[in-house]
């Protein structure tokens, strides 16, 4: 079983405003990603973080980015970001007749890809590519818009998952949820085999706690 490692998702607070001080309390806390959302307004219904969004993050921290495409056509637009090397990078598998190619794109920059599935995606479509990628973003609610319940079925999906990359020579490939991983759920989405937790509203930015208490409790449910 892989570490469970942190991802706490940069929609969840306001850049603008408290960037500096949360940016500076998550590295406080040891957060090993930093979850960055692009939105295009068609493959989801939301606009997110363009690409001098994301420039400008990746000067103003060291914890390595986490970016998660939702965006049309990301072959084509890979090369905007400027990918470096320690960065996850995933790719939707229902955004592109090319994920093959994407995920090796991100591959030869030296980073290190990811598929990402909706809800409803099941995972055999991915079967192909797990030999690739280095892990697999379950999305755990409808990709769009932070504050949503989750799908409840995914739960089963991570366990099957975690089976198959198991008995397939696959154990080093890591299971990334991304959508209301509350302390609860964090709990039930460690037991079925995840291990890159994106934190949001649901948990690390709740108003009951600092990052600083959040985290430390997030940490002992998901150990
Ligand atoms: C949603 C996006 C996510 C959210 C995160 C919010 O489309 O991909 O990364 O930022 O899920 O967390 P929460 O706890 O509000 O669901
Ligand atoms: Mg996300």
């Amino acid at each position: 079983m892989h570490k469970s490692i942190i991802s706490p998702s940069v929609m969840c607070f306001n850049m603008w405003k408290d960037g500096e001080r949360v940016l500076k309390e998550l590295e406080d806390i040891g957060t090993e990603l930093l979850h960055a959302d692009v939105m295009d307004g068609h493959f989801v219904n939301n606009f997110m973080l363009g690409t001098d969004a994301i420039k400008n993050l990746r000067k103003s921290t060291n914890i390595p980015l986490d970016i998660h495409l939702m965006i049309e056509r990301p072959e084509d637009k890979l090369p905007w970001f400027d990918i470096q090397e320690n960065e996850y990078v995933s790719i939707h598998y229902e955004s592109t007749n090319h994920l093959e190619k994407a995920l090796s794109f991100i591959r030869e920059k030296g980073a290190h890809p990811m598929v990402a599935i909706n809800p409803a995606t099941p995972i055999s479509v991915i079967e192909e590519v797990l030999p690739i990628v280095d892990a697999v973003l379950i999305m755990t609610v409808n990709p769009g818009f932070a504050g949503q319940k989750m799908v409840p079925f995914t739960l089963s999906k991570i366990r099957k998952l975690r089976k198959y990359l198991d008995e397939n020579k696959l154990s080093h490939v890591r299971i990334e949820v991304d959508g209301n991983v509350s302390f609860e759920n964090g709990i039930k989405m460690r037991e079925a085999g995840a291990d890159i937790f994106v934190l949001g509203t649901s948990s690390l930015f709740t108003k009951d706690g600092s990052i600083k208490e959040n985290g430390e409790k997030f940490r002992n449910c998901v150990e």
